[in-house]
């Protein structure tokens, strides 16, 4: 613990020292956050864990305000004496005016010197005044390592260029573009190489948080694609039964839609769970469904292998298979469809599980699904979001916006055959009541999620 390698945050005010923090901890709620000048007033910690133990603490700071007075009174106060950089400080934080005037920037300095090193966040879009370099000064004056760190690199108008410039000329060669609210993928992966080369004794430790955050994301990666593939299986295999008359149609079609309506729901809702991300981070259009669609998958030719169904005659499971939809929607009777099922060899079997819904099939029953359409939308929707989400910093503030969706394979592709399969195995549906997990549905959505990727 005593060993916990400590780096403060600190900057101009405004520069968005709380929303690198936001972003780094993966955590939107920490301190507060605002467009007005002096928002943060005290020193706030956050610690980072490895292996469950704590090997690092973030510190935010108040903003410096008011470096160019703070210097010349640091000048007054030592007068004739020749202390270095630290001492100074020091002189200075056990003055009077570091509890009233310079509390702001006491509280900074402070913190400065009980930390290890220090990034200095940059809004790029200023250009590089007294004030800054005056700062830099003062925070120099600490000997601790500082890297500077580049926010606002997003906006039209930075001056990236000239900070590189003015930051070598003050010695500070080692420089991140790291903006907050919309971070570079391999930023933190940069931000502790960085830090690494400045902080020698403390490289190793750095180089594995590195690594374990890199393994964090690809894991989270992975997750939020076995979630997206769990929510096309639920909606593929998604069935209702309902009678043929108009009125129980409307009726069965407007829960359909409600209930895929609310299983997107879900998966939106755990994808923004497994960022850390709020539910109003995103501003979500309602699913546009139309086209579900009619008819029943019950003989897809996996759905009657795995159900004992074994055809023993030299046919083909799909022609097989095929045969039998196709007698039923010619209206012959269960007993003859059994009876050819049973001819089959093994058939039989299938039938009998089968044989309550084809029975309301044949009495004029009918089974209402969602349309491959919805369910390519639903891919594209959700494939987007992850997009979204995986560049989407914590520091951000406006809600989410997908514009991806344009350009995603998914859009026009036919469904997979995953998705086929899901479709023949009403009991795969995890919203609806017979649902069944198993080894096979395992499966598909681990497959159907490489997929995704
Ligand atoms: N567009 C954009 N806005 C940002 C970025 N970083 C911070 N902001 C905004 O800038 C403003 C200031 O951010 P803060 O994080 O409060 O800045 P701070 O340096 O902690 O400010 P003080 O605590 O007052 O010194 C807020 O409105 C943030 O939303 C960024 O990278 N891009
Ligand atoms: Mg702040």
């Amino acid at each position: 613990m005593a060993d916990m390698l400590q780096i403060a945050v600190v900057g101009h005010t405004n520069t968005g020292k709380t929303s690198l923090l936001r972003t780094l901890t993966r955590d939107s709620s920490f301190g507060d956050v605002a467009d007005a000048p002096g928002t943060t007033r005290q020193v706030q910690g956050a610690r980072v864990r490895l292996e469950g133990q704590p090997v690092l603490a973030w510190f935010d700071t108040p903003g410096m305000e008011d470096s160019i007075a703070l210097l010349e009174y640091i000048e007054q106060l030592c007068g004739e004496r020749r202390l270095d950089g630290p001492d100074r400080i020091r002189l200075f934080l056990e003055s009077p005016e570091a509890r009233r005037r310079f509390e702001q920037e006491a509280r900074v300095l402070e913190k400065m010197l009980e930390c290890d090193a220090a990034l200095y966040v940059i809004d790029a879009r200023d250009p590089v005044l007294g004030k800054h370099r005056d700062e830099l000064a003062l925070l120099a004056a600490c000997g601790k390592p500082l890297l500077p760190v580049l926010n606002f690199v997003h906006a039209p108008s930075h001056r990236a260029e000239q900070w590189r410039d003015a930051m070598a000329r003050l010695g500070l060669h080692a420089l991140l573009e790291f903006d907050t609210v919309a971070p570079p993928l391999d930023g933190e992966k940069q931000l502790y190489e960085r830090l690494g080369m400045l902080l020698d004794r403390h490289s190793e430790i750095l180089g594995r948080l590195s690594d374990a955050l890199a393994r964090e994301r690809r894991e989270r990666h992975e997750a939020a694609l076995r979630l997206i593939a769990e929510l096309l299986v639920d909606v593929a295999a998604l069935r209702l039964s309902c009678d043929a008359d108009d009125a129980s149609l409307h009726d069965a079609t407007q829960r359909l839609r409600e209930l895929a309506r609310r299983r997107e729901q879900v998966c939106v809702d755990a994808l923004l769970a497994l960022y850390n991300f709020r539910q109003d981070d995103y501003a979500r259009d309602p699913l546009p469904l139309e086209g579900e669609r009619w008819g029943m998958d019950l003989f897809h030719p996996r759905a009657l292998k795995d159900a004992g169904v074994e055809v023993g005659i030299g046919m083909a499971t799909g022609a097989m298979a095929g045969a039998a939809v196709d007698l039923m929607l010619a209206g012959i009777s269960l007993g003859t469809a059994a009876l050819i099922g049973a001819a089959a060899g093994g058939m039989w079997q299938g039938i009998e599980r089968f044989g309550k819904r084809l029975g309301g099939k044949l009495r004029g029953r009918r089974e209402l699904s969602v349309d491959d359409a919805v369910l390519r939308l639903l891919a594209v929707r959700q494939r987007s979001l992850l997009h979204a989400l995986e560049r989407r910093g914590h520091a951000a503030r406006e809600p989410m916006r997908l514009d991806r969706a344009d350009t995603d394979p998914w859009r026009d592709a036919g469904p997979p055959a995953e998705i086929k399969e899901a479709r023949s195995r009403p009991e795969w549906c995890g919203i609806a009541d017979g649902y069944r997990d198993g080894a096979r549905r395992a499966a598909v959505v681990q497959s159907l999620a490489r997929r995704l990727a």
